[in-house]
Parts: C-alpha cells; structure tokens; sequence
C-alpha cells in the first residue's frame, strides 16, 4: 500500500524545498518531484512537517487521589488532531516500594490502546538496591533512557538530594539522561501550610505557595548535582526566567542541560489565577503554574536564542468534577492542564505567526530537537528517506477557534478556550496510516508501537567539574585544607 504527499513544502529543521514524498508501509521509501501512489494527498499550499513529538505527557496517571482523565487512546487523539505523532509519557513506580519493571508492567498494559507510536521516561520515585539493580534492565533491554526526579510533592513523589545523587550517578554509568521536575518542594509545603493557616485555602494560593525562586533554586541545584554526578540533565516545565537563567548559564559552561519549556506557560499568565471564578482558576492550576510576561517573555527569548530546547505540554487532563476535590483546600486539587491536541496550533500561531520562529526552527522545537536528545532520531523527527512516516501536512491558511466542545480530549473544558489559531493540520500520518483527514479523525486505537531508546554512548561526561572533581586532590598540611579545596 503506498501513499504520496503531492506539491507541498517539505519543512525540516534544517531547510524546506518543494517535492513530493512517497511512503510505502510505515516508511519513507522517496522524496522528489513527480512521485506517484496508490493513494494521494494534495499538500497544495501546504507545509509538509515531520510530526510533533510531545516528549512530556501523563495519561491515565495514578495522581493526588484520582486518574488523569485522558488515557493512551483519547490522549493519542487529541495528539494526532493537532499533528501530534508520537508521545513519552512516565511510568511512575508507586513510591511505596514498587518496583521500575512491575510499574512498566502497568505502563505497558495500558498503553496497548495507543493511537499513535509512543516511549516511556521513567520515573525514580524512591531509592534503593532493587532501584539500582533494575535501573540497568530498564535501560538495556526495555530500550528507555531517561529517568526523572521529582524534587517536589513532598511526601509522595519527591526525592532527596542524597538520593538524587546517587540516582544520577547511577543514570551516567547507564549512558542515560536524568531529568528533573525543579521546584523545591519543602518550601513549597512551607508556604502552602502557611496560606492555608492565613486562610487562603483558594487556587490563587497554589501559584502564591510556587513562586519563581522554588523552581529557580531547584534548577539550580539540580544542575550542580547532575554536574557532581556527571550526567546530563533535562529539565521539565521551565516556567520562569529563574530557571532558564540557570540552564543558560549551565549550557555557556558545556554542561549538557537542556530545557523545555510548556505550550500552557509561554501562551498562558498567572491572570487566569486571580479574579477568577473558583473552576475557571482550579482548571489551570499545574506545577510550575502560570507565570507573568516577563518570564513569558524570558522563555520566548530562550526558543529563540536556542537556550531552551523543546516545546512541550505536561498533558495531565483532570475534569471540573476531579478539580473540585480541592474545594476548600488548593493543595487536593489534582495538578495538571491538558494542551495535545492544541500545542502545535497554539506554538505555530503564537511563534511563527508573530515571526518570533521560522518554520524550520517550529519543526526543531516540536519534533527533531526531542528526537536527537531521546536518542530515536532520524526514526523520528524528520523527514527522509527510511524515516518513519510520521508526517503532519501543514495548512497555514486553516484557521479556527479553540473550543471544548470540538476536542479530543475526554475533558469538559480547554484551557486555551477562546483562542483563535492559525495553522492547523490537513492530514496527520502516523507510520504511514492517515488519521487525521482534511479535519477527520481516522485514528485507530492500537495501531502506536513502543519506540524503543537506546542509551547514549559513550557515555556523555562533558560536563565543566567533572574533571576538577576527580583531579587528585591537593595535599592538606597540619589538618588546614589548602586553599581552595
Ligand atoms: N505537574 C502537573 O501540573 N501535573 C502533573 C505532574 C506535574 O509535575
Ligand atoms: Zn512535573
Ligand atoms: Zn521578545
Ligand atoms: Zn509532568
């Protein structure tokens, strides 16, 4: 069965030229002029990208008493819809002891629904032998590279610095990539005990118990610690100038820190917390939470400049109903905002429509930049021949009005309600098979596959202290540390 995508402009994120491309199966099999198939999609007028690659997503999650309410088939959906072709969500081991393989054992359970092709980040929720021991089944022989830490959710998810350590040191040695979610979350218990006990138990209170020094020294310090343990660092939802100033600084240096930034926090202002009815706010409260225009601003400049890396969502959907157990008390009301179906519409209108990126930097920051860093490029992330065909035909004329009623998503709002965008998609391919046709949904529930990660070797030290730290040390005399150690 092969498939041609007519007279449209290929976009990579290299450069973009007018040919035809051609896919038999899953894969790209020609790229040139006059190509034809047994199918023909008319790209006329249309940009042809490689699909979105949503590297952050948790569906059907296990979190704060409840589930997110998109799973791996409505998620992939909404995914797909808005020229979404692959995601990573996170297998998270429940903190009380589970171990990482029997948690994959959930994760692979219920993603068999997937629509689209989709990997797995894994989560260290807790520290022990059995952790270490796993952690190198996980890497080898279940193909996923990336561990995350959660530095907040006090007495849940997080981690301590102690165990951190050890888990990047452990992450390094595997040719993994540790990643971090960076807010400090003893303080942020602090605060939030304190707003409660002042009365401020509404959702205003959760941005005012997260302010932009939480994640900033969370940053920071997860930087150094990565840096000490000689690994690279990804970090999650940057929000705020705070924690881009420390990725900037860490990157200037030659330590492998990359950023991403949220879809939800460069479109989105910490306005929709305050004078707001409770459910308008409680649907929008997510960690980091919303922040004002100069941070907008900051991660804007970051996209551009190419201190930040990648363009994400955090999809973790979370109805009014499921908002609501936080009635009272902000701290119960479920973290999350959804955006796959909306990020690539919402980055093309707000990004390349304002002229702040080009198309080839809007594909760099959906798709190909995600795809090197994972290590699944170029299966993934562009366009060539004996690439997947994961392909999204790109309308930049087709326009629209962001509404709950017309979504996806399984969700009874959108948080981005309202929002006229520019540039949507005509059709989505996802390993070849057309889902998304000329604004019909064509998807089928289990056609996505687990896309497997390989570890990067050798394993990646270029880090600035990492030499400092293992020089031999300078000789002390008399018990008196000589300068500078
Ligand atoms: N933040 C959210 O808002 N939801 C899911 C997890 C997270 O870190
Ligand atoms: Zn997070
Ligand atoms: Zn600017
Ligand atoms: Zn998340």
């Amino acid at each position: 069965m092969s498939t041609v995508i007519k007279s449209g402009t290929i976009v990579t994120a290299d450069m973009s030229w007018k040919a035809d491309v051609l896919i038999e199966g899953d894969v790209i099999v020609e790229i040139g002029e006059g190509l034809k198939g047994e199918t023909e999609l008319d790209a006329t007028g249309c940009y042809v990208m490689p699909g979105g690659i949503d590297p952050h997503v948790h569906l059907e999650m296990p979190f704060m008493g409840t589930y997110s309410s998109d799973d791996f088939e409505s998620g992939t959906r909404a995914g797909l819809a808005g020229g979404t072709t692959m995601v990573v969500d996170f297998c998270l081991p429940n903190p009380d002891g589970q171990g990482l393989l029997d948690a994959l054992q959930m994760w692979d359970n219920k993603s068999t629904r997937a629509n689209c092709d989709y990997s797995f980040h894994m989560a260290v929720t807790w520290w022990g032998e059995q952790i270490f021991d796993e952690m190198q089944t996980v890497v080898r022989d279940r193909g996923i590279n990336t561990f995350k830490h959660f530095m907040a959710y006090k007495g849940a998810l997080m981690v301590q610095d102690d165990e951190m350590f050890a888990s990047f040191q452990r992450v390094g040695e595997l040719g993994g990539i540790a990643m971090v979610h960076a807010e400090n979350g003893d303080v942020v218990a602090d605060l939030s005990a304190r707003l409660l006990a002042e009365g401020n138990n509404g959702p205003e209170g959760h941005a005012y118990s997260r302010p932009p020094q939480v994640e900033g020294e969370a940053a920071n310090r997860a930087i150094m610690i990565a840096d000490m343990a000689g690994v690279p660092l990804y970090i999650v939802h940057v929000s705020c100038e705070e924690a881009h100033e420390a990725i900037r600084r860490a990157r200037q240096q030659g330590k492998r820190v990359w950023g991403e930034p949220l879809i939800q926090h460069l479109t989105l202002d910490e306005s929709e917390y305050f004078n707001q009815d409770w459910d308008h706010a409680a649907r929008r409260v997510m960690s980091p939470p919303f922040r004002n225009a100069k941070h907008q601003e900051s991660l804007w400049h970051g996209l551009m400049s190419g201190s930040l890396s990648v363009v994400a969502t955090d999809h973790c959907a979370f109805t009014t109903d499921q908002k609501r157990y936080g009635v009272g008390d902000f701290t119960k009301i479920p973290n999350g905002t959804g955006g796959l179906e909306d990020r690539m519409p919402m980055l093309w209108t707000n990004g390349v429509g304002t002229g702040r990126l080009t198309p080839e930097e809007f594909v760099a920051l959906t798709s190909t930049n995600i795809a090197k860093i994972l290590n699944c490029y170029p299966r993934k992330g562009t366009i060539r021949v004996g690439s997947d065909a994961d392909i999204v035909v790109w309308d930049p004329e087709k326009e629209k009005t962001i509404t709950a009623s017309s979504q996806q998503s399984a969700i009874d709002y959108n948080v981005f309600e309202g929002q006229h965008v520019k540039g949507l998609p005509r059709f989505t391919l996802t390993r070849g098979k057309v889902a998304v046709h000329d604004g019909e949904i064509r998807t089928e529930e289990g056609h996505g596959k687990f896309v497997k990660r390989a570890p990067n070797t050798p394993v990646n030290k270029a880090l600035s202290t990492w030499k400092e730290l293992t020089a031999p040390r300078p000789v002390k005399r008399s018990g008196i540390p000589a300068s500078g150690v």
